[in-house]
Formats: structure tokens, sequence, C-alpha cells
């Protein structure tokens, strides 16, 4: 297989050019060593194989050796396959697009909205749609918080409103409009099939029918969301792993401010 994609001497020769591009470790600087897994819809066996190494291969691994396959169900082959990437990143080169905002702690943050708003800030929270998951929102919400830090219902200044799981986009809406929310927070999980790009995207379709998008902070957050996928989808931010809800409602006063509505 050696040399097969892209040969070893030309490996080295990138590396010796480029110092500033990283690739995976494994048991030596630079070696590229990964461990990736898939399924192949075909019966265990030589042939399934050789089909495994050949698409680890297209994957840009060198030397893929299969380390471990079994027949999951009549005609699915789970592989396990160990290789060396060919492919490297210029670490120099990447920009982060996480949101551009220093936490403030939440004494702060009460103050803040008492000297701009003299009112309380409501804020609205769910995750929309099928996803039943609600750690996430719970995490930014709750009265009791997540890893030491305080959910929005423990703020003095803010009128915390979460809904649980499972609300279809429409109930959201409704919901928005009833209680005049300034901020609404939005959680999804689960991203099999695009699920929650299309119902973001449905959410903020139905707040532009109600003429209602401008008029409110829109936020979006989990486990596989970024701020650079939320602005795509017409989200205001997005939160991904490790938010607290202080940089959450840092966000959303200034913001507020910004758009004069405080
Ligand atoms: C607990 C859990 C469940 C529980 C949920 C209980 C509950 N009440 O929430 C139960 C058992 C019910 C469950 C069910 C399912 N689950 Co589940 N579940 C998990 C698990 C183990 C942990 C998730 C979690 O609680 N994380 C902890 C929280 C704190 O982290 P977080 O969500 O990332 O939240 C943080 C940030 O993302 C951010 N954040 C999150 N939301 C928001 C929102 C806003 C506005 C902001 C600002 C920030 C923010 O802030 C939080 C704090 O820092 C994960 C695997 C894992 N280890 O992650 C799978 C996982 C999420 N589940 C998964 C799946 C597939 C399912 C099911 C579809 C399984 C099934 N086939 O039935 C069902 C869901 C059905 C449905 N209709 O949704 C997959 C999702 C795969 C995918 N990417 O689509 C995972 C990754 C497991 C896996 N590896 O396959 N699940």
């Amino acid at each position: 297989m050696r040399g097969g994609l892209y040969s070893t001497e030309k490996k080295d020769l990138d590396k010796a050019l480029d110092l500033k591009r990283i690739l995976p470790y494994g048991d030596a600087m630079n070696d590229g060593k990964v461990q990736i897994s898939f399924t192949l819809p075909v019966e265990d066996g030589e042939k399934a194989s050789i089909a495994a190494k050949q698409l680890a291969m297209k994957m840009g691994l060198e030397d893929p050796s299969i380390v471990y396959h079994i027949l999951l169900d009549k005609g699915f082959t789970f592989f396990i396959v160990y290789g060396s990437l060919i492919h490297t990143i210029d670490y120099t080169k990447i920009e982060v697009e996480s949101v551009d905002v220093e936490s403030m702690p939440m004494e702060e943050i009460n103050d803040f909205i008492k000297q701009n708003l003299k009112r309380k800030v409501v804020v609205l929270g769910a995750t929309t749609g099928t996803d039943a998951h609600t750690v996430g929102i719970d995490a930014i919400m709750n009265m009791k918080g997540y890893a030491g830090h305080f959910g929005l219902e423990r703020y003095e200044m803010i009128e915390a409103y979460n809904l649980g799981s499972q609300v279809s986009n429409e109930e959201f809406v409704k919901k928005t409009i009833e209680l005049k929310a300034d901020v609404l927070l939005v959680s999804q999980t689960v991203t099999q099939k695009n699920i929650h790009v299309k119902n973001l995207t449905n959410l903020v379709e139905l707040l532009e029918a109600e003429g209602i998008r401008d008029k409110v902070i829109l936020i979006c957050g989990g486990p596989r969301i970024s701020n650079e996928l939320a602005k795509e989808l017409g989200y205001d931010a997005g939160f991904g792993p490790d938010t607290y809800a202080e940089l959450v409602a840092t966000f959303a006063i200034k913001e507020l401010v910004k758009r004069n509505k405080i």
C-alpha cells in the first residue's frame, strides 16, 4: 500500500518545507496515525475488507490496516481501520469564528440591565422540533445552573421561561409573541440527516412571516452548533460545547443595547 496514493518521500518533503503544518500524533511526532470506524452495507469477508481498505485510502490514509471487523447484521459489516493520514493543516491560518464578547459575571449583568433597561429582560428558551434533549438548554437556563455557573432563572433582572423539549416552532413563536420575549434561546442536539439545520431554518422563516425576526435576539446552541453555522442560518449567534449562562446573557444584553432596545 505504501506510496500508493501519496508517496512517503513527497510527504516528508512537504513536512520539511512547511513546519507550520500539523497532522495527527500517534506514537511519533507527525506520524499522522489515526483510527477510524465505519459500517459498510456488505457481508463480512475478504472482499469487504479490501473495500474498507480502498475507502480508507481514498479518505487519505496511507498503509491502512483493518484492526477489527464484525458482521453487525445480515449484510452490514463494521470496520475499525488504522493508518497514517496524509493530509496536513496549516495551524497558523485558522481563524476562530466564536462569539466575540467577554463574559461578565452575573451581578454585573444584573446591574447593566438595571442601568440601561430599567426593566427585566424576557428570555424564552426551548429545545425545538422533535429533539428530546433538555440537558443543554437546562444548563443555560435552570436556577441551579451547570458546572458551577448559575442559569438565567437565577438572574434578578432576567425573566426566564424554559419550555423544555420537543416544542414545535409554531408553539415557540406563539409564546414569543405572548410573552413579548426579547431573547430567544433554541437548543438542538440531534443532527442526524441535518434535522437541526431544517428545524432552525424553519424557525427563522416563521419569525420572519410574523414580522418579528428583527425584534428578538435569536440565539441557538448545542454540541454541534457553531457561531459560523448559526449566522449562516440567520441567527444572531450560536454557542457550542462548554458554554455558560454568563456568556450568553452578556452577548444578549450587549446586542439589545446595540439595537437600542435598551
Ligand atoms: C443524555 C442523552 C440522551 C437522553 C436525554 C435526556 C434529556 N432529558 O435531555 C435520552 C436518553 C432521552 C436521549 C435520547 C436520544 N438520544 Co441522546 N444523548 C444523550 C447524551 C448521552 C448526553 C447529552 C447531554 O446531556 N450532554 C450534556 C449537555 C450539558 O451538553 P450539551 O447538550 O452539549 O450542552 C452544552 C452546549 O452544547 C450548550 N448548549 C446546548 N444547548 C444550548 C442552547 C443555547 C441557546 C445555548 C446558548 C447553548 C446551548 O451549552 C450547554 C452547556 O455548556 C449524548 C451523548 C454525549 N455523551 O454527548 C447522546 C446523543 C446526544 N443522543 C443521541 C441520539 C441519537 C439520541 C436519540 C435520537 C436516540 C434514539 N435513536 O432514540 C434519542 C433522542 C430522540 C429525540 N426525539 O430527540 C446522539 C446524537 C447524534 C446526533 N448528532 O444526531 C448522541 C450524541 C449519542 C450518540 N453518540 O449517538 N439522549
